[in-house]
C-alpha cells in the first residue's frame, strides 16, 4: 500500500507498507492498511494503491538481524555516534553526508542507494527511491522481537517492519550499511544497521515533532545495480 499527497501535480508521499499473506488473510489485511493510510498522523491522503500479486518465484529465507538500542541523550550525541560506526566500515565523510542530507531532504517512498566511497547517489529514480517489498517476518520471530523491545517502544510494530526491511537489505553483498529516521513526526528512534553490527536502535536520532525523515543503503561500487533493484523489490523475502 502507498497513500499520498497531490501537490502541484507532484505526489508526495504519506506512508506506506507491504508483506506476503496467504489468500485467506488478504481481505483483513487490505481492511488494516487503508486505517494505516487514512489515520496517519503525517496526513490524509489524496490517493491510495493498492497492489496485490501472486507470488510465484521461490521464497527466500533470510536471518533476522540482531537487535541492540543504543541511548543517546540528544541527537547530536546520537549524530556522533552512527557516524563513529559508519566511518568503522569504511564508509567516507562525504557517502555519510549524502545519507543525513537524504534523511532531510525531500519525502520519498524509497531509498536512496549511496556510492559509500564517493558519497554519490546511484539510485535511478531519486524523487521515489528503492523501496524494499515483498518481505515478511516470520510469526515466530516476531514474538521473540516483540519480547525484546516491550518496554523500549510505543510502536513495536514499527519495529518488526523495521527489521525485515534492514534483514533483507543487509543480506546483500554489495550494501555496507543502511541508516534510517522515520518520517514520522513523533517517532524519534531510528537505527543503522549492517551485517557486521547488526541492527542498532539509535534513541532520539531526532527532536520530537522534526519533519525529517528517511532511509540511505550504503553500497560498494562497481556492482550490478539493476540486479540489486530488483532482489530488494521483487525477490520475495521471509525473515526468520
Ligand atoms: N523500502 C525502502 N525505503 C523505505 C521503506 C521500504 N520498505 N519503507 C520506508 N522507507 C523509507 C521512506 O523514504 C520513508 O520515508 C522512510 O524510509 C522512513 O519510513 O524503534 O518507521 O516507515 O527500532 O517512517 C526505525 C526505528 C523506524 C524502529 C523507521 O520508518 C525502532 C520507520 P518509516
Ligand atoms: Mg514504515
Ligand atoms: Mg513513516
Amino acid at each position: 500500500m502507498r497513500a499520498s499527497r497531490v501537490e502541484h501535480d507532484k505526489e508526495i508521499h504519506i506512508s506506506g507498507a507491504e508483506g506476503i499473506y496467504k489468500f485467506d488473510e488478504l481481505e483483513r489485511f487490505l481492511k488494516k492498511f487503508f486505517k494505516r493510510a487514512t489515520e496517519h498522523p503525517n496526513g490524509f491522503p489524496d490517493k491510495i494503491f493498492f497492489t496485490l500479486e501472486k507470488i510465484k518465484e521461490q521464497i527466500q529465507f533470510i536471518k533476522a538481524l540482531p537487535i541492540k538500542t543504543v541511548f543517546c541523550e540528544t541527537p547530536e550525541k546520537a549524530k556522533e555516534i552512527i557516524n563513529e560506526h559508519l566511518t568503522k566500515l569504511g564508509i567516507s565523510e562525504k557517502a555519510i553526508t549524502t545519507g543525513w542530507n537524504v534523511i532531510k531532504g525531500q519525502k520519498m517512498r524509497g531509498a536512496a542507494l549511496i556510492d559509500c566511497l564517493t558519497g554519490v547517489r546511484i539510485e535511478p529514480n531519486k524523487e521515489r527511491g528503492v523501496r524494499v517489498s515483498r518481505i515478511h517476518m516470520d510469526k515466530k520471530r516476531k514474538i521473540q522481537v516483540l519480547r525484546k523491545i516491550k518496554n523500549l517502544t510505543s510502536e513495536p510494530q514499527r519495529v518488526i517492519e523495521a527489521v525485515t526491511v534492514a534483514s533483507k537489505v543487509a543480506s546483500c553483498s554489495e550494501v555496507v550499511a543502511e541508516i534510517c529516521v522515520s518520517d514520522n513526526l513523533n517517532y524519534t528512534t531510528g537505527y543503522i544497521a549492517s551485517k557486521e553490527f547488526g541492527y542498532l536502535r539509535i534513541t532520539n536520532i531526532k527532536k520530537h515533532g522534526e519533519a525529517i525523515g528517511g532511509r540511505a543503503f550504503f553500497v560498494k561500487t562497481p556492482l550490478k545495480i539493476d540486479k540489486l533493484i530488483k532482489f530488494l523489490e521483487k525477490t520475495p523475502v521471509i525473515v526468520i
